[in-house]
């Protein structure tokens, strides 16, 4: 795979009304789809690059030079890259406000946006990473004792989330629909093969079960190739 000249060919890359052009560096049902579905959900111009995983695309000099961390996602804005996929979203979701994937600025549920979308990644998405690459740790494989701490880690917060969902739900800010949801529903999906899967928190699979239903989902999976868990 071919990125040496990807930075450079997009920096004066804009569609023909002169707004902003995403490109997403993605890897099927890991971490850019959060960042995949949201550019679905706000409609804006995007274009999608493989980083293949099976060749070890993602350790490739040039994609380095985009994503010194060598993981995906990463979005190049205008020939820009940005990185995280947490703080990705919450960049496209202020810089588009017309797809309501954001509270108003100044308000409560603003704040609450914030916290959820922060305790997402601080509690599971780096839980999960040492989840699924033992080598983070320096194992080739978790001895049972560390595999069992973080299947626990990760079930606490489905016990934390499910509550919050059951009392405050539908969605984590209430009855308002919000990227947090993406966030969350994508950080479900990892848990599937799992052996408590997070849709066996009921008031989870009901805030799932929302999110499954939109058509940006229905899209992201479609056009990753994705076939689990998809409805
Ligand atoms: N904190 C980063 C983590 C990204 C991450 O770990 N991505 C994984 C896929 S879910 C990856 O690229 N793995 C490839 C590798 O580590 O070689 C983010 O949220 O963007």
């Amino acid at each position: 795979m071919k990125f040496a000249s990807v930075y450079f060919s997009y920096s004066k890359s804009f569609n023909r009304e002169g707004t902003s052009m995403y490109t997403l560096f993605y890897s099927p049902g890991t971490a850019s789809m959060v960042v995949h579905q949201a550019l679905l959900e706000i409609g804006a111009p995007h274009e999608l690059r493989l980083v293949d995983f099976d060749k070890g695309a993602q350790r490739d000099p040039a994609y380095l030079k985009l994503n010194p961390h060598g993981v995906v996602p990463t979005l190049v804005i205008d020939g820009r890259p940005m990185v995280e996929s947490a703080a990705i979203l919450m960049m496209l979701a202020d810089r588009h406000p017309e797809a309501h994937l954001v509270p108003a600025p100044g308000t409560p549920e603003r704040d609450a946006w914030y916290q959820w979308i922060v305790y997402l990644s601080n509690s599971l998405a780096a839980t999960y990473r040492f989840w699924f690459y033992p080598a983070d740790l320096g194992e080739a494989e978790h001895p049972p004792a560390v595999r069992a701490a973080l299947q626990r880690k990760i079930e606490g917060v489905w016990d934390r989330l499910d509550a919050h969902l059951a009392a405050n739900g539908p969605y984590l800010l209430g009855s308002e629909f919000s990227a947090a949801d993406l966030l969350l529903t994508m950080l479900m999906r990892w848990s599937r093969n799992m052996p408590r899967p997070a849709l066996e928190w009921p008031a989870l699979k009901v805030l799932a079960d929302q999110v499954r239903t939109r058509e940006s989902w229905k899209v992201m999976c479609k056009r990753e190739g994705l076939t689990e868990w998809v409805a």
